[in-house]
């Protein structure tokens, strides 16, 4: 069904500028006009603007910006991310639902999508502001062939990916700070969490969670967070397409996953290092065992953090850091 849709949208898109008659549409999508019809009507309860003119055909006017499959898929160049979408209005959190799915046998790429969580989940029990129709909050399902020693690969090549596309889609700067956060004029715009279950040898699935702040005013924020948070709106001064930008998120992540499956981690630790904000720096990482200051190296083969002290080079596998 939304396959059927996804085909109307794109072809709506791809004649905005004058009309495509019913009779094409349904000789390209391959259904009845009746169908056509139905589809039609529906979109415009979705809160499409569509023109419908006597021997012309019907014409675009206005897309609302939805993050439903037939929004983003016109826009998808992926083999498989988002090839399988789940839409939800409202939810507690994403990432309960991807688990689910996740344990129900979803396959790789499987992305779960909302325009609102009640319970965003931030790491260690931390919540994550997610207010509607402004972000894109998402978590996608992988099936990585690795050891569970090499999970915080993961979250290292998705920053990576979504650094990649936020700065393709807006031509913003975008720094990485380890271990999970993306970071605009030193505020933070994006939070990755990643989740999963696996035994020693072998992970079952992972669930990378990826919060991003599009569209969220300074307004919107609330006061705790108006210091340390921003969005892509307000560091561009405009509004963004979060559809498209899902699509470049699905492509720009699929690409880096696949060089990761290819050529190893030490493809991804280079991009890693040119986006990396704390490289050279002065830094205090809070660990669950006590702080740790010293400069930051580099990232290790697990993904770990070297930071160089007084006393010797100390990895850091988990931590909050202080710039
Ligand atoms: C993260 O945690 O940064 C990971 C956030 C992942 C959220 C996504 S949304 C889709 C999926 N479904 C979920 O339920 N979660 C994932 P952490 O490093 O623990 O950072 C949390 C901290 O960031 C909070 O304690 C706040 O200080 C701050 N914060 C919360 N909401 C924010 C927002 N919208 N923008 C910027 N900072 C925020």
């Amino acid at each position: 069904e939304h396959l059927i849709k996804s085909e109307i949208v794109k072809l709506l898109i791809e004649n905005s500028t004058g009309y495509i008659s019913g009779e094409e549409m349904s000789r390209q999508v391959g259904c009845s006009r009746a169908a056509i019809w139905k589809h039609i009507e529906e979109l415009r309860q979705a809160g499409y603007e569509i023109e419908a003119r006597p021997r012309h055909g019907y014409r675009l006017k206005y897309r609302p910006d939805r993050l439903a499959p037939e929004e983003i898929h016109p826009h998808l160049q992926t083999e498989r991310f988002g090839r399988e979408m789940e839409y939800i209005c409202f939810t507690p959190s994403t990432q309960i639902i991807a688990h689910k799915r996740a344990k129900d046998g979803a396959p790789e790429g499987t992305v779960v999508v909302a325009e609102e969580q009640a319970e965003g989940r931030g790491r260690m029990g931390r919540v994550w502001y997610s207010p509607p129709k402004t972000g894109i909050w998402m978590s996608l399902i992988l099936r990585p062939p690795i050891p569970l020693a090499e999970a915080s690969h993961l979250t290292i090549l998705a920053s990576v990916g979504v650094r990649e596309a936020i700065q393709k889609e807006t031509g913003l700067d975008v720094q990485i700070k380890w271990p999970n956060d993306l970071l605009i004029n030193g505020k933070k715009v994006c939070g990755i969490l990643t989740e999963l279950r696996g035994e020693y040898d072998q992970i079952h699935y992972v669930i990378t969670g990826i919060g991003m702040n599009v569209n969220v005013s300074e307004s919107d924020f609330p006061v705790e967070l108006r210091k340390i948070g921003t969005s892509l709106a307000i560091e561009t001064g405009r509004t963004i397409h979060r559809a498209s930008l899902l699509a470049t998120i699905l492509k720009e992540l699929e690409q880096t996953y696949f060089i990761y499956l290819q050529e190893g981690f030490s493809a991804i630790r280079e991009k890693w290092e040119q986006g990396a904000a704390m490289l050279g720096k002065i830094i205090t990482a809070r660990t669950a065992q006590g702080s740790v200051t010293g400069v930051a190296e580099r990232i290790n083969e697990q993904g770990a953090l070297l930071i160089r002290t007084s006393t010797g080079i100390v990895p850091v596998y988990s931590a909050e850091i202080d710039l």
